[in-house]
């Protein structure tokens, strides 16, 4: 079924191969950051002869490696149709690991290519479109671009930004509430909600939590209740307080784990958790919030962070919030009503309804009896959707 603001012009098998091309960029995930994931699919009289992914970080990107398997099949590419999730790339440069898609593409003969997104690198961005059609081959793009939108949520936002996805995550009872009024949090949603998160983890670079958090839930956060690589944890601690048993000192991948500290934190501890193998970077005070976020977005973002997921607790979604620091909001509620406890959020400075931050392109779904609850900050092109039971 055609999608609302699809362009025309693409039939059924047209969207079953970039459906497929986007299923096998998704294999890439976790492994291709800070680049995007990328799949793609040749296709030749509605019969798929070739397939190829992005599969790591500097390695043979999608089309290549979509043309080598129909070559490795004994087929011809030339004269087929070729679907892209992202359009070809078409430079080189010192820093380039790989030679541009488009030459290859032209040099296959392919007839036509079908992108799901233009790749707002400003290397490409249009360019290698462009490119192709004064080979002669016809390019037709917005095939699935929702979709492709959402598979490159980070590399995207990055590109258009300068800094990377954020995806807030808030686990709260009826009442808005993320820990009872002692601080207690464990376990406010059920497993199939965590396993949800999990996931959620495993698709982001970073996550992210304050010191507030660190102590009160002692996590470790890593993905354990799904398969999928372990992000980069990263912990807000303007004056590392964290105790030496806290669980996320003690994890085998210490690498993984980023505690930031203010300037003036003491050199001994900064030491001392330096030579147990976990990264400490000092940075500057922010307004209020203990440590400047856009500082710590700018630090990420050059260790090639280009998805955070925030997980707490409520100073830390209030600074995002309040400095217009995210792009999607993940709400799990539980049918709990705590009454006293923590709210999810603080103030905001918001006197009046009118003045509400709105949340555009909701979704809600029910995971068992309870609900998730999604929706992003500006408005993309997809609208409301409800799902039962997933
Ligand atoms: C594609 N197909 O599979 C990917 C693309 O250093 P390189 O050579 O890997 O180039 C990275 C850039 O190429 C990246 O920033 C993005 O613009 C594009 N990624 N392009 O045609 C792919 N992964
Ligand atoms: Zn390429």
């Amino acid at each position: 079924m055609k999608k609302a603001n699809e362009p025309e012009g693409f039939s059924g098998f047209d969207r079953k191969c970039m459906f497929r091309a986007m299923s096998l960029a998704r294999r890439g995930a976790g492994k291709t950051s800070p680049n995007p994931l990328a799949g793609s699919v040749v296709a030749k009289n509605t019969r798929i002869i070739g397939e190829g992914w992005h599969r790591r970080y500097g390695g043979k990107h999608a089309e290549p490696d979509a043309l080598d398997a129909v070559l490795a099949a004994g087929e011809s590419p030339a004269g087929a149709d070729l679907y892209c999730t992202l359009e070809p790339c078409c430079f080189t440069a010192p820093d380039k690991h790989q030679p541009p898609c488009t030459d290859r593409i032209i040099k296959s003969r392919i007839r036509r290519v079908l992108i799901a997104n233009r790749d707002p690198n400003p290397r490409v961005n249009g360019g290698g479109i462009r490119m192709l059609e004064q080979a002669g081959i016809a390019v037709q793009s917005g095939l699935l671009a929702a979709q492709g939108e959402k598979l490159n949520e980070g590399f995207f936002t990055f590109q258009r930004l300068g800094r990377p996805f954020i995806r807030l995550k808030i686990a709260q009872s009826l009442d808005g509430r993320i820990a009872a009024a002692g601080g207690d949090s464990r376990w406010i949603t059920g497993e199939a909600a965590r396993r949800l998160v999990h996931r959620l983890r495993s698709g982001h670079d970073a996550v992210l939590i304050g010191r507030g958090t660190a102590l009160a839930d002692d996590p470790e956060l890593t993905v354990r209740l799904v398969r999928g690589a372990n992000p980069l944890r990263v912990v807000l601690d303007s004056r590392l307080s964290l105790p030496d048993s806290a669980r996320l000192l003690g994890l085998s991948d210490r690498e993984k784990t980023l505690i930031f500290c203010a300037a003036g934190a003491d050199p001994r501890r900064i030491a001392i958790l330096q030579n147990r193998g976990i990264r400490v970077i000092p940075i500057d005070a922010g307004e209020g919030i203990g440590l400047s976020l856009q500082r710590v977005l700018d630090v990420l973002a050059d260790l090639g962070v280009r998805s955070v997921l925030v997980e707490g607790g409520a100073e830390i979604f209030t600074g995002f919030l309040k400095q217009g620091l995210w792009d999607r909001l993940a709400v799990f509620i539980a049918p709990l009503v705590l009454g006293q406890g923590i709210s999810a959020v603080g103030d905001l400075g918001i006197k009046a309804v009118k003045d509400a931050l709105h949340i555009q392109d909701v979704s809600f779904r029910t995971i068992g009896d309870q609900a998730l609850f999604e929706g992003a900050r500006t408005a993309s092109r997809e609208g409301t959707r409800v799902y039962r039971d997933c």
